[in-house]
């Protein structure tokens, strides 16, 4: 039998394990990458474990999240991830220097590599043939130092692409029609390989925005061969070196093979507040629009950037609607200018921002009261945007510039023809932005340089075999890790100091929990399915660890979510039946015994003592996971 395209990189990197769906596996990590908005806990956990340089071939330190600067507390967030990337082995790529994703692409990624990130957009390495995988900060930091990333072993997936992408069709119209074909749930526990003849007309950019959005399936990762296609991108950044040719046997064997014909596909919108709420947008036209903005790491390529300028050029955008544009990164912005593209997207009367995440992440540019909003970004999920009541639609370049030249959600195909847009044989690089990090003999020179906003890592408890607590919180499907631990320009500045981010936790859902919490000491949360979807940010997980959540208990997990709870030292179980939801509310007093047995049995007893119901709850802990949780936490764990 042959393998998968994932398979052949999972094997070459196999530390332990067996490559059998739903094992547990090992994977040495060649590359990282972190972000600031998780990096500055990321590398306080690095600085624990002690280790002098990174293990990694290649680690890399973005700052792209936060680059508002309001105030002291992310200038200092940053000199300190700068001072410690300096001193540890880490390349660091400047603010301004763009996405993380986008600029890993251009400048870092590698075929065949392995690739973790904590952020849960890293499978936009995927595009490039990477095997390329989102994580919790901590093993981040842990592959830093060596250690190896533990999955369990997905099943693959295949989705053959035949016919090519009609004019106004793009890679985003994919990536939204595999959404509506599997669901925010449909990629869960499975890395999903494209193939198929239609690839070929598909340049990196393009792939890495199927990719990118594979998160949005719950996927494990994405991944797309290292062709031609391949070849000639890395040869444009000046690193043709670095190609090698990956592809699937052809007899390599899938759990699940999905067919889109690209002939067939039409421009496509995700409606709030869920990325697999997919309709046509023709279906939708003449609904108002008051904002649309362009960018984020699932669109702000070179070639997205360049089809928005020429859809623009001597246009002017509707006066009711503000358009905003954040080109993916230094090298995107360059060329767009160098070119005269800029000049267009300027005379349009759009406003550009900075290469950043920005309004992604809800770092300004907030839509008006109930506003609606068409953004080209991966994620719609309620309140995300910074505005409680808006209703942010998600769609391609395409659909986002006809939106802002007629005021209305307008079918792009009303107009004309579309542009010849041309790409540069080559990109323009300059890396004067990527710090390198100093040499290991000049290691004791660096001081690594802390303000204020960092405070202590929170310490966990170790898992007791009885837990006894009341339900601090019930919530319903689908809950995101912006619901548990909001993100936006009021937050982000404090990702380094929990005690301040306790504060909002749960505000999307309940302002009352956090006191609450608190006030019951050690308590319990009951969720709905794929309950911890979206960010990799494991501060949904230390928050309510600070706050005293000792268990989650929910008809079912997203996988790095999942993780996070563990490293944490928080006890993710489920419910066996899962009608058994709704005998547990909110305030109940339960009791589960025998947790250590319970581990081993992957099976544990819960009792609602409020009201008598005996319930069956399952896990299914690695012998690995079962130590973490008893120490109370990976850091615990590691540091024994
Ligand atoms: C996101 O898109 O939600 C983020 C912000 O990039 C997160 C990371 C974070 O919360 O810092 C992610 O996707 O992991
Ligand atoms: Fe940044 Fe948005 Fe991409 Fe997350 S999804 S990395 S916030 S651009």
């Amino acid at each position: 039998m042959g393998y998968t395209i994932a398979q052949k990189i999972i094997k070459a990197h196999l530390v332990s394990g067996e490559m059998i769906p739903g094992r547990e596996i090992a994977l040495k990590i060649d590359q990282t990458l972190t972000q600031d908005a998780t990096g500055t806990m990321a590398y306080l956990e690095f600085e624990t474990m002690g280790v002098k340089r990174v293990k990694t071939e290649k680690s890399v330190a973005y700052i792209d999240h936060n680059t508002l600067q309001s105030g002291f507390e992310n200038a200092d967030d940053h000199r300190y991830i700068q001072s410690v990337a300096a001193k540890h082995g880490i390349y660091f790529s400047r603010p301004g220097n763009g996405i993380c994703h986008q600029v890993h692409l251009e400048r870092f990624g590698i075929p065949g590599k392995t690739l973790i990130g904590s952020d849960s957009h890293t499978p936009t390495g995927g595009g490039i043939g990477m095997l390329a995988m989102g994580a919790g900060g901590m093993d981040v930091a842990a592959a830093m130092g060596g250690g190896a990333y533990y999955i369990i072993m997905p099943r693959m997936f295949k989705v053959n692409l035949t016919g090519k992408l009609k004019p106004f069709v793009s890679a985003k119209d994919i990536s939204l029609e595999i959404l509506r074909l599997l669901s925010v749930k449909g990629g869960v526990g499975a890395i999903i390989e494209w193939g198929g003849e239609g690839i070929k007309n598909l340049s990196v950019p393009e792939r890495a925005t199927i990719t990118n959005m594979g998160t949005e399936l719950g996927a494990t990762t994405s991944i797309f061969p290292s062709d031609e296609v391949t070849r000639e991108f890395l040869r444009a950044e000046g690193r043709e070196e670095d190609f090698v040719p990956l592809t699937s046997d052809p007899d390599a064997v899938y759990d699940k093979v999905i067919n889109i014909n690209l002939d067939d596909l039409k421009p496509l919108i995700a409606c709030p507040h869920s990325p697999d709420n997919v309709v046509t947008v023709e279906s939708l036209a003449g609904t108002k629009v008051d904002q649309v903005c362009i960018g984020s790491c699932t669109n702000s390529s070179l070639f997205d950037m360049l089809k928005v300028a020429a859809l623009l050029r001597g246009k002017t955008i509707k006066d009711s609607v503000s358009l905003s544009i954040s080109p993916g990164s230094k090298q995107v912005l360059t060329m767009l200018s160098d070119c005269g593209a800029l000049s267009d997207i300027i005379a349009s009367g759009a406003r550009i921002l900075e290469c950043a995440c920005g309004p992604c992440i809800g770092m300004g540019f907030s839509p008006n009261s109930a506003g609606i909003s068409l953004r080209t970004f991966n994620r719609n999920f309620e309140g995300r945007s910074g505005t409680a009541d808006a209703g942010v639609y998600l769609v391609s370049p395409e659909t986002a510039v006809a939106a802002a030249l007629t005021g209305e959600i307008t079918d792009p195909r009303m107009l004309g023809s579309m542009p010849e847009v041309k790409m540069p044989d080559s990109f323009k690089i300059n890396d004067t932005a990527v710090i390198p990090p100093v040499s290991e003999q000049n290691y004791e020179s660096v001081t690594v340089l802390r303000g204020p906003n960092i405070k202590p890592f929170p310490a966990s408890k170790p898992q007791q075999d009885t837990l006894s607590a009341a339900v601090s919180l019930k919530v319903g499907d689908n809950i995101t890790t912006d619901h548990i631990m909001p993100a936006g320009a009021k937050i982000l500045p404090y990702r380094s100091n929990i005690p301040y981010l306790s504060d909002f936790c749960f505000a999307a859902c309940d302002k009352g929990f956090p006191e609450r919490a608190r006030k019951m000491g050690k308590s319990i949360i009951i969720g709905g399915q794929n309950y911890g979807q979206g960010s990799s940010r494991e501060h949904a997980a230390l928050v309510p660890m600070y706050l005293g959540v000792r268990a989650v208990i929910a008809k079912s997990f997203a996988r790095i979510h999942a993780a996070n709870l563990i490293n944490s030292g928080i006890l993710p179980l489920t419910f066996k039946n899962p009608d058994d939801y709704e005998k547990i509310s909110a305030g109940d007093n339960l009791t589960i015994k025998n947790i250590y047995a319970g581990m081993d049995r992957g099976e544990m007893i819960l009792k609602n003592n409020t009201n008598g119901e005996i319930i069956i709850l399952t896990c299914s802990f690695t012998e690995r996971q079962k130590k973490i949780l008893k120490a109370g936490g990976l850091l615990a764990y590691a540091s024994k």
